[in-house]
């Protein structure tokens, strides 16, 4: 594998969190690492039982095969393999390959000295799935409470689970995440946009500065929020959105068990009305 001229300059030893030197390698242009092994043994592993899983199931239909959780029967206790308990296997498997991963992008910012803001990142991502398959089951007191793993079947999972509470999109954590979403591509197409307008210019033009994107912004709205300032904003609205996601998820059993159109009956019965 060809290296780039700048990466051999990188390839520092240390910053490693666990396993010293002993993992502190490259495999062609991937840093190893203790959580690179283990990042591969989990995802392995997963993969495998997911396999098996679908080879003991009645189809290999790859939009109808199902990995599903345990039966409520079994609350919060370990379910036979065929009856759930794959399941339980591969979400452990998922939650560590996840965190394995997300440690070893710690691993090299350490090496590079870089912020934490990668990592972080992907955390989110974490805490959200984290938040359906454990969190939420463990406030309802069943692992059956998780999400099934099945390409339809995970969108039968949502849609029932939102029809139990009637109207989902009455739900106040689902208004802000989407609303958190739509504003995150909005960024992300003016940014992204306002990025190749100045440094995609036609044959003979020439690239122009951030000064140009910013007098863009304060010409049509008189205000720029700046060249990093866009990527806090946009780092800011993306978590934001998985944020809520999880929150909106978490909310809806064991926080309000009923319709959530019912919850605004607090708005209704404002006093101002009558
Ligand atoms: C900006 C700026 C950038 C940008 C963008 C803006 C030079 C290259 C897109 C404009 C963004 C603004 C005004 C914020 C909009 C607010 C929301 C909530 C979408 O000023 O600085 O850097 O890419």
């Amino acid at each position: 594998m060809a290296m780039l001229s700048f990466e051999r300059k990188y390839r520092v030893r240390g910053g490693t969190l666990l396993g010293g030197d002993l993992f502190d390698f490259w495999v062609g242009p991937f840093y190893v690492g203790f959580f690179g092994v283990l990042t591969i043994f989990f995802s392995f592993l997963g993969t495998a039982l997911i396999l098996y899983g679908a080879s003991q199931g009645p189809t290999w239909n790859l939009w109808q095969i199902n990995i599903a959780p345990p039966d409520l029967k079994y609350g919060l206790g370990l379910a036979p393999l065929m009856e759930g308990g794959l399941w339980q296997v591969i979400t452990i498997c998922a939650i560590g390959a996840f965190g394995s991963w997300a440690l070893r992008e710690v691993e090299i910012c350490r090496k590079l000295g870089m912020g934490y803001h990668v990592p972080f990142a992907f955390s989110v991502a974490i805490f959200a799935y984290v938040t359906l398959v454990v969190i939420r089951p463990v406030l309802l007191g069943a692992w059956g409470h998780g999400f099934p793993y099945g390409i339809l079947s995970h969108l039968d999972w949502v849609s029932n689970v939102g029809y139990q509470f009637l109207h989902f999109h009455y739900n106040p954590a689902h208004m802000i995440a989407v609303s958190l979403f739509f504003t995150t591509t909005f960024a992300l197409a003016l940014h992204g946009s306002l990025i190749l307008s100045a440094t995609n210019p036609g044959k003979g033009e020439v690239v122009k500065s951030p000064e140009y994107e910013d007098t863009f912004f304060r010409d049509i709205i008189g205000y720029s929020v700046g060249t990093l300032g866009i990527h806090r904003l946009g780092l800011f609205l993306a978590l934001a959105a998985g944020f809520f996601s999880a929150v909106c998820i978490v909310i809806s059993g064991p926080f309000w068990s009923r319709g959530w159109p019912e919850w605004w009956g607090w708005w209704l019965r404002l006093p101002i009305w009558s």
